[in-house]
């Protein structure tokens, strides 16, 4: 049975390329020797598919920082801001300069905006158009990237997006046109490409098309038909895998089997009715062959063999061994690399282990299954899903998964649990008086810059080359100097700087009970930056607090208000990996209680004011409609009981970024949070529409300083973007605030910026007290 691989993770399994990029971009590094980094890693990943035994192995997965963008420069669509450079770069530097904007020599050019893959946290480059948008085609990396694995003796099968999904994945930039309009100009260049590869001698082309995961309409269909109808046209022999993933095709169904194309993929992992959706389709032509997602791109734990073996089975007894093959279920990019890597820790127990596969052995489980689901079983392979079977059933039964107090808490969750004492207008009151806070009341988000040095503790304490002793007091006099700097600046609600923290969730799965995490598990978030996502295998409670003891001693040294800093319950389900074995939002719940007991410790050591912090809220939301209530229900519903433990004075703070939230305000709103802060300032309050609109009734702090770039925004940019928010807002609601978190920034932009974010609150007051 054919084997096939979508994707297979580029950041290198010791993160080189990530280290060789930034090395590159700091002119530490010369372009030869990062695309020799780049190539080493693309010759391993494909010398270790080929010694598993895959039968398709993709090329063109590679990337030196996003797949979309590789499409952008493909086609030529490059945003006319970047023309004036473009003769004066290499063609290196101008993908650079556009995926991470460009400021020297007389040059300031913004980056192309960057947004979440569907719902995974990883976040593309998103395609620019123009109404009369040209494409010109440039191959040159699909092609140097098959030739170069066919030089290895591989055979690859190159992975395009397909035209579709790439238009309505991008943005028009200006007005007079949808970018669906742009496909009639856009498949003459898809065509030279694929004339291209052709002659190359390439016979199987893997065309991503996700955009058939989500909801469309009529004409979106009818261009997906005409697309497919016409590449089968004008290339009779080449052989088109179309594939989608995350969703069910749902209501493409029927448009996708009647494609003129080799093969269909199906994500059975997170669509498993699908199967018997297609074989009982009377759309199902008698030649289509079917790629079967088996192999969960999206999640770290071992496959069930038994249970892959029953639906290739179904498939097989319908339609032939020839026309069923195994997949993984969408590219492995969102996988850690290698399990191999990890060694046997308290972090990680040889037992929890056992349970898992990360991008390498995903691979030898993809082989597995087809060897499996063959004539001829080899004695290994045998043995391998013997030793399958007792790891899931090992798993199934362990002790370590269930925990009897935990789910009886959870069964006890009643209304009152998910409910604040007293309703918003009350708490507002207590908390005035409790606070005494000025009108414009200024805070930032939580993080201050984690510098080098702070990271190098981190990394030193980890490898027990600082003591317990010596690290905490490294991060105590850290804190404390960022405590005394925000009262000297004169900000209103302090924090302690989370110099303590690595990660925002990785954070918390480190403290948590239920959790296991891992030492080498990164995985792409966006560009070289990473995410070592925790993993959650069984039952989560909070054994003893996690963040008391920053924040109470941070509160210890000043008389002003300093916030509780935590990661919300959907956040921290969101970005780790979820065990599989019960519907997320029972983890969720889980995590909420965990979460709920923690605000309550902060309140009870004295602190007034507590932030939980729910970025992830919105790229939770399910790809389909149809889906969102229930999501959102159960996701309001967990915030609401992780915030609801404490008395009307305590004063809970939300915080949101990386996303537009007019499709979700009224759930935004129903989670009653006393202070939301919210990124606006790249769209200059844009984002901020949807509150004003729906009259969002409790204070909001939108976001004044952009804190994704090191540009110092000026008092008096900050005052302009306050006015227009006071134009839209109750002023007695607005708060002040950075966009997000300043971890990423360097210390000297930030003190400057956030004296200038201080001085425009102060103005703001000054002309209220001026008008009364
Ligand atoms: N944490 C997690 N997921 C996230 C974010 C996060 N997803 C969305 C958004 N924030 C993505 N942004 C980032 C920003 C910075 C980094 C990663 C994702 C980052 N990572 C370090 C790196 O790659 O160098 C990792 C090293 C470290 O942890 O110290 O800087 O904040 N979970
Ligand atoms: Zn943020």
């Amino acid at each position: 049975m054919k084997t096939s691989v979508l994707g297979y993770p580029r950041i290198g399994s010791q993160r080189e390329l990530k280290r060789a990029s930034e090395k590159y971009w700091k002119q530490d590094m010369d372009a030869t020797e990062l695309l020799l980094t780049a190539k080493t890693i693309r010759r391993q990943n494909w010398a270790l598919q080929q010694k598993a035994g895959v039968d398709f192995i993709p090329s063109n997965d590679f990337s030196l920082y996003d797949q979309v963008l590789d499409m952008s420069l493909i086609l030529g669509c490059v945003p006319k801001r970047y023309q004036k450079v473009k003769q004066e770069l290499s063609s290196l530097d101008l993908y650079f300069a556009m995926a991470r904007g460009i400021q020297k020599e007389g040059y300031d050019i913004t980056a192309m905006e960057m947004t979440k893959w569907f719902d995974t946290n990883y976040h593309y480059i998103v395609p620019e158009f123009e109404k009369n948008q040209a494409f010109v085609l440039d191959a040159s990396k699909i092609v140097d990237e098959y030739l170069e694995a066919k030089e290895l003796g591989i055979e690859t099968r190159p992975v395009l997006i397909a035209p579709v999904t790439f238009l309505l994945l991008g943005k028009e930039k200006e007005d007079g046109f949808h970018r669906l309009d742009l496909l009639d100009s856009l498949l003459p260049v898809y065509f030279e490409l694929l004339a291209k590869l052709v002659n190359l001698g390439v016979t199987h082309l893997q065309l991503d098309d996700p955009c058939l995961a989500l909801d469309l309409n009529d004409a979106e269909r009818t261009a997906i038909t005409q697309t497919y109808r016409q590449i089968a046209e004008k290339f009779p022999s080449l052989k088109i895998v179309l594939t989608s993933y995350f969703e069910c095709y749902g209501e493409n169904l029927d448009t996708v089997l009647s494609l003129p194309i080799e093969a269909l993929h199906l994500d059975l992992v997170r669509c498993e009715s699908q199967l018997e959706d297609v074989l009982a389709s009377k759309q199902l032509n008698s030649t289509l062959k079917l790629s079967l997602g088996l192999v969960d791109g999206r999640n770290v734990w071992k496959n069930d063999y038994q249970d892959s073996l029953n639906k290739i089975q179904q498939a097989v007894s319908q339609l032939g061994t020839d026309r069923v093959w195994v997949a993984t279920s969408c590219s492995l990019l969102h996988s850690p690399c290698d399990l191999d890597l990890e060694e046997n820790s308290n972090q990680l127990p040889t037992a929890v282990k056992n349970w898992l596969a990360f991008a390498k052995q995903k691979v030898d489980e993809v082989v597995a299954l087809g060897e499996l689901a063959g004539q001829a079983r080899s004695e290994d392979a045998v043995r391998n899903l013997v030793a399958n079977k007792q790891a899931n059933e090992e798993r199934r039964s362990s002790g370590f998964i269930h925990d009897p107090k935990v789910k009886r808490r959870v069964s006890r969750l009643a209304p009152s649990h998910s409910q604040r004492a007293s309703s918003f207008s009350i708490r507002q009151a207590k908390q005035r008086e409790v606070l005494r806070l000025p009108l414009f009341p200024t805070t930032t988000i939580g993080s201050f810059p984690q510098t080098p040095e702070v990271r190098s503790w981190r990394a030193k304490f980890k490898k027990q080359e600082l003591k317990q002793g010596e690290y905490d007091q490294l991060i105590k006099t850290e804190t404390e100097e960022t405590i005394r700097f925000q009262e000297e600046i004169g900000l209103d609600v302090l924090v302690h700087g989370e110099y303590e923290r690595n990660d925002m969730v990785e954070y918390f799965g480190e403290k948590l009970e239920g959790f296991v995490f891992t030492h080498f598990g990164w995985v792409q978030s966006y560009g070289s930056r990473c995410v070592k996502p925790p993993i959650i295998f069984g039952d989560v409670y909070r054994k003893q607090p996690m963040t008391v003891k920053w924040s109470a001693y941070a509160q210890s040294l000043t008389d002003r208000p300093v916030k509780g800093m935590l990661t919300g319950p959907v956040t921290i389900l969101q970005w780790s990996f979820v065990r599989n074995d019960q519907p997320r939002s029972t983890t969720c719940q889980q995590i909420a209680l965990a979460i709920r007991d923690e605000v309550c410790d902060l309140e009870a050591a004295g602190l007034k004011v507590i932030q939980i912090d729910e970025p992830a809220i919105r790229e939770g939301l399910p790809l389909r409609v149809e889906n969102w209530k229930e999501y959102l229900n159960w996701a309001v519903e967990a915030f609401r009981i992780s915030a609801s433990g404490v008395q009307d004075q305590t004063q809970i703070h939300t915080h949101m970024c990386y996303s537009e939230f007019n499709d979700i305000i009224e759930n935004i709103a129903d989670m009653d949070a006393d202070v939301i802060t919210i990124e606006t300032s790249r769209s200059e309050m844009e984002l901020l529409d949807a509150f004003v609109e729906f009259k969002y009734p409790n204070e909001i702090g939108p976001g004044v300083y952009d804190i994704h770039s090191p540009r110092v925004p000026s008092q008096e940019e900050i005052e302009k973007l306050l006015q227009r928010a006071s134009e839209l807002l109750p002023i007695e609601h607005i708060w002040v605030n950075p966009d997000c978190g300043l971890k990423t920034r360097q210390w000297p932009e930030t003190k400057e910026a956030l004296i200038h974010l201080v001085n425009a609150a102060k103005k703001m007051r000054e002309a209220v007290a001026i008008e009364a």
